[in-house]
C-alpha cells in the first residue's frame, strides 16, 4: 500500500526503531527512511529535538502529524492501517502482548540504552559493561521464557504474529552482540529462527537498512 506521506526517523541499529520497521513493513506500508545516526549522537541535534524533545528514535512522521515512541507509533499504525492486525481480539491474549511489549520496553531495553552502557564502561570498564548486559538482557529473557512458555504457538502469543512478535525480534537481535548464551532460553530461540523466515521481518534486520554500516558506536 502506498502511505507516500509516511517518514521514519530509524537507525539501522536501534531495536526500538526496528520494531517499527517491522510493523510498517507487516502492514505492507512505504516509507521514507530519514536516518539518525546515534553513532554520532544525531539524535540530540536542535533539529530532530524539534521531531522529539527526548531525543531517543524512532519518531514517525505522517503529514504534519509527528509522534514518537515505539508503542505508541505502534499502535497508531495499527489503528489507522487495519490490514494484517497485529492485537488479537481475544481480550487475555490482548493483555498478554501488552505485558511482553511492557517487559521489553519497560523492564530490560531501558537498562541497556547506548547511554547507560556507556557510562558504565567509562566508569567501570568493558567487563563490567558486558556483564551489565548479561544480567539485565538474561533476566528480560527468563521472564519472557516463563511468560510465553503455555502460549506460545508458531509465534510469541500463538500461531499469528502479533504485536509481541514485533518488540521481540529487535531485542532478541539487539542482544546479539553482547554472545549471550541463548541455549538457556530455548523459546525465544526458536522464535528467533522463525522470525528469520518471514519477509517483513527481514527486510527490517539492521543489516538491510539504508544507514547499514560497519561503523564504531560510540559505546
Ligand atoms: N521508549 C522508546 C525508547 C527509544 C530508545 O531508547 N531509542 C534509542 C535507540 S533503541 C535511542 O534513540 N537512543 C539514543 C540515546 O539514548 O541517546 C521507544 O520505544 O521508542
Amino acid at each position: 500500500m502506498t502511505a507516500s506521506s509516511l517518514q521514519l526517523y530509524s537507525f539501522f541499529v536501534s531495536s526500538s526503531a526496528h520494531t517499527v520497521r517491522i510493523a510498517l513493513n507487516l502492514k505492507g506500508l512505504d516509507y521514507e527512511y530519514k536516518s539518525v545516526n546515534l553513532f554520532k549522537s544525531e539524535q540530540g541535534r536542535p533539529e530532530y529535538l524539534k521531531i522529539n524533545p527526548l531525543g531517543y528514535v524512532p519518531a514517525l512522521k505522517d503529514g504534519d502529524f509527528v509522534l514518537a515512541d515505539s508503542f505508541a507509533i505502534t499502535m497508531y499504525l495499527e489503528e489507522k492501517y487495519p490490514e494484517f492486525p497485529l492485537l488479537p481480539r481475544d481480550l487475555k491474549k490482548k493483555a498478554l502482548n501488552y505485558q511482553v511489549i511492557n517487559v521489553i520496553t519497560s523492564s530490560t531495553q531501558p537498562l541497556i540504552r547506548i547511554p547507560i552502557l556507556s557510562y558504565i564502561r567509562r566508569n567501570r570498564g568493558l567487563d563490567e559493561m558486558i556483564s551489565w548486559a548479561h544480567e539485565h538482557y538474561g533476566k528480560g529473557y527468563a521472564a519472557l521464557e516463563i511468560l510465553l512458555k503455555d502460549h506460545a504457538g508458531k509465534y510469541a502469543t500463538g500461531d499469528e504474529i502479533c504485536l509481541a512478535d514485533v518488540f521481540l525480534e529487535p531485542i532478541l537481535t539487539a542482544s546479539q552482540s553482547y554472545k549471550i548464551d541463548m541455549s538457556k532460553y530455548p523459546l525465544l530461540s526458536r522464535l528467533s529462527k522463525a522470525y528469520k523466515q518471514v519477509p517483513a521481518f527481514i527486510k527490517a534486520m539492521p543489516e538491510n537498512q539504508p544507514d547499514f554500516y560497519i561503523g564504531r558506536s560510540r559505546i
